[in-house]
């Protein structure tokens, strides 16, 4: 097992064992902009310091789904390699509407940061493929921490579906230092319903960045915890 798999694999139990509780408290963005057509940048201002599920932001009013909380202290950067910015568009990303899409063969990234004293914890987020069509073997989806790759999938290529469907990613990672998102399709996969929320500095162990003891304890909870489910079912 390769060094990144093992920490998807922790990752994922350390999800599986914090469950439902985390997914309440959460700002969720679901690129609900309004004015915006297809193909116009994402405003920067979009996933800034979210306190309130509609906000005005200049020009726009801003959507988001919300839990018990928001994230007042975790600001969103939307960047990609080259001039051309992170986009939008409404329709035929598998079945989400009003996505993030960018036409960049060399990827795009969207980065949470929080305030000092805070951490941002990436609980999920959905792709979608263009019109009815399924991408297999996707290989260009990163997920890190302060741009060190804590999950990439160069090893363990990614499905993305399409048609009447999306494909939905659990990272659940958390961390003091921004926490971004990378992925390049070119353009045929869209991104939408980034969950995550914020939470005092040492509230929680920080995300390892090695495997230990503990948390190979705890993903083998995440273990348990699936069997146990699986024998239910
Ligand atoms: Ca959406
Ligand atoms: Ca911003």
């Amino acid at each position: 097992m390769t060094r990144s798999k093992l920490l998807a694999a922790v990752s994922m139990g350390a999800a599986l064992a914090a469950g439902a509780a985390s997914s309440g408290n959460a700002t969720v963005l679901t690129f609900d902009i309004d004015p915006i057509a297809n193909n116009d940048a994402i405003p920067d201002a979009y996933g800034d310091r979210v306190t309130n599920s509609s906000a005005a932001s200049g020009a726009f009013t801003f959507g988001y789904l919300e839990g018990v909380g928001f994230t007042p202290n975790v600001t969103v950067e939307y960047t990609t390699d080259t001039t051309v910015p992170v986009q939008w568009w409404d329709t035929g990303y598998g079945d989400l509407v009003n996505i993030a899409w960018s036409n960049q063969h060399i990827g795009a990234t969207i980065i949470l940061t929080p305030d000092a004293g805070f951490e941002v914890v990436l609980n999920s987020f959905d792709l979608g493929g263009w019109m009815g069509d399924q991408h297999d073997n996707l290989t260009e989806l990163f997920v890190r921490v302060d741009g060190s790759p804590v999950i990439d999938y160069l090893d363990n290529p990614i499905t993305v579906l399409g048609g009447s469907a999306h494909s939905s990613f659990t990272p659940g990672i958390a961390s003091s230092d921004p926490v971004s998102i990378s992925w390049a399709s070119p353009w045929f996969v869209g991104i939408d319903n980034i969950d995550f929320h914020q939470r005092a500095s040492g509230d929680s162990p920080q995300t390892p960045q090695v495997p230990e003891p503990a948390t190979l304890a705890l993903f083998g909870v995440g273990l348990a915890g699936l069997g146990w489910v699986r024998r239910r079912r």
